[in-house]
This record gives structure tokens, C-alpha cells and sequence, in this order.
């Protein structure tokens, strides 16, 4: 664990360092740090070389960034921002204010999936996106299949009751039969192949929450109906650079029910040291 500054104490960077060099033996290290808030004097930019990800603990989207960053055993360090007290400072960087946003070397870079492409890129390592053009294409099209069907009623399954509810659902698992069909397309566990890819790593930070979300009988996956997605999910769980980035459900729930109680609290489960 790096500390970047003496002066900014709640600003910590994390280290990858045991991932790049081996991708077997996880650095196990967990965000856990403090964000920063409305009125917080706006950190110094990161050191020449050094990849900053402005990022949320519980935020999907940072959550791919984290996962591709970490696939490409890349170091990198973290300031983590609160989304319901945003710092003014963050809009003079990206002036939509959302994570995940990069800083590296004087550029910035937002969107995750822009994020993710930029990293896959830039830096060295396996590459996470296919170059032929079909198998990108492919990636694309299943991308664009989550972003419209099921990644937005995911959220809407656990937001709403009753038949708006239950609509979400239904129109979530016809998404995810797209994704069941092109899995049965290979033998390769992941849609990136014998490892995980792209779209892989686009895709997982609402599977990991499965278990805390789609518990209800009335919307809950049925492993009959999607035998490799749920094949996928185990393969994924297994993955080092998945356990890395993992949040324990136990801290999202509490997360939850500030976010349920009106004050979502980024800054929970950590302790004082953090
Ligand atoms: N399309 C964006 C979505 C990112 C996003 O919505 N991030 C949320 C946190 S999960 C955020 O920063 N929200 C701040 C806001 O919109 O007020 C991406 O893929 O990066």
C-alpha cells in the first residue's frame, strides 16, 4: 500500500504491484479508503507515469475500470470521491463528475468503457479487446445488448415492486439469453476466450451482486435457464483479479440501506485507519 502524500491523508494509492508480477498470486488489496467530499481541497495531480483512477467504492462503472486495471496488472492509485457530496474540484477535470475518471500524464479520460479501451491501449499486457474486426464487433453488439436490456433493469429490479418489477425482470433475462446463446458459441469459459476479456470485465460488477439482489423467489435466476452464464459466474468468482477488486456483500449491504435510507454513505465499512 502506497501513501501518495503526507499532506493529503485521505488520499492513499494502491498497489497492484504482486498482480503484474504474477497474475495467480492476487494482491488481495480491497479499496477501502475515505472519499472526498463538497469543500475538500482538490488533490495535487498524480506524479508523471502514474495512472490515477478517480473512482467510488460502490459504483459499477469504477468497478470495470478497477477490474481492467487490475487484469493488466497495472499500478495504479485511487482517490476515491463521494457521489452524494461531490467536490466542485472533480467537474474542472471531467465536467460530467462521474466515475470511473482516469488522470494519466496530463490526460483524462472518462466513461468506463472509454476508460478501458484507453487502458487496454495504452498499456502492455494481454490484450483485453479482440483486433479482428467481427470478434470487436461481436463484443460491441453484446455490449450494446447489456447497456439496453439487462444492466438498466437490473437496477430497476431492485428499485421497484410489484409489475414494473416484474417487467424489468423479464426484459433483464431476454438480455441475458443473448449472452447464454453466445456462450454456447465456444467451448472457452469466458466471452473473452480461455481468459477473461473485454466485455468479461464490462459485465461483471452486477453479477457479483447477484447474491445480494435477485434473492426473491419472484426474481431470481434460475440456474436451469442460464446453465452457462451461471457456469461464467463461477469461473469469473475464481479469477485473482476478480477477488481483488471484490467488495464484501456484507459492507454493500449496509451500503445499501444508507443509499435506501437517503444518505448513501461511501465511506461505509471502513475503520479509522482508513
Ligand atoms: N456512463 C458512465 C456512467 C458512470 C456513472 O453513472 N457513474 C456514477 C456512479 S455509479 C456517477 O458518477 N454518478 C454521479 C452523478 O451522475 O451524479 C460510465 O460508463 O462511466
Amino acid at each position: 500500500m502506497v501513501f501518495v502524500t503526507s499532506r493529503l491523508t485521505t488520499l492513499q494509492s494502491i498497489t497492484l504491484s504482486a498482480l503484474r508480477r504474477s497474475e495467480s498470486a492476487p494482491a488481495g488489496t480491497m479499496l477501502t479508503k475515505r472519499a472526498f467530499k463538497t469543500g475538500s481541497t482538490a488533490p495535487d495531480p498524480p506524479a508523471p507515469g502514474v495512472v490515477r483512477l478517480i473512482s467510488n467504492r460502490f459504483c459499477p462503472y469504477a468497478h470495470r475500470t478497477r477490474l481492467v486495471l487490475a487484469a493488466k496488472g497495472i499500478d495504479y492509485e485511487t482517490v476515491n470521491v463521494c457521489l452524494a457530496k461531490r467536490p466542485e474540484w472533480f467537474f474542472s477535470i471531467n465536467p460530467l463528475a462521474k466515475v470511473p475518471t482516469l488522470q494519466h500524464d496530463g490526460k483524462v479520460v472518462y466513461e468506463s468503457l472509454v476508460c478501458n479501451e484507453y487502458v487496454d491501449r495504452v498499456f502492455p499486457g494481454r490484450k483485453l479487446l479482440p483486433e479482428e474486426p467481427l470478434e470487436k464487433a461481436r463484443i460491441g453488439m453484446l455490449q450494446a445488448i447489456w447497456d439496453a436490456k439487462s444492466g438498466p433493469n437490473f437496477m430497476k429490479v431492485t428499485m421497484t415492486k410489484g409489475e414494473e418489477r416484474q417487467k424489468a425482470f423479464e426484459v433483464l433475462k431476454e438480455g441475458l439469453s443473448f449472452f447464454e446463446k453466445h456462450l454456447g458459441t465456444s467451448e472457452a469459459p469466458f466471452f473473452g476466450g480461455e481468459q477473461p476479456g473485454f466485455l468479461d470485465y464490462s459485465i461483471w460488477p452486477w453479477f457479483e451482486l447477484l447474491g445480494l439482489f435477485l434473492t426473491d423467489d419472484d426474481v431470481k435466476l434460475q440456474e436451469a435457464e442460464f446453465p452457462r452464464v451461471f457456469a461464467w459466474q463461477a469461473a469469473m468468482f475464481d479469477r485473482p483479479e476478480v477477488k481483488t477488486c471484490a467488495c464484501e456483500l456484507s459492507v454493500w449491504t449496509k451500503y445499501v440501506a444508507s443509499a435506501r435510507a437517503g444518505n448513501p454513505d461511501s465511506d461505509i465499512g471502513l475503520d479509522d485507519s482508513d
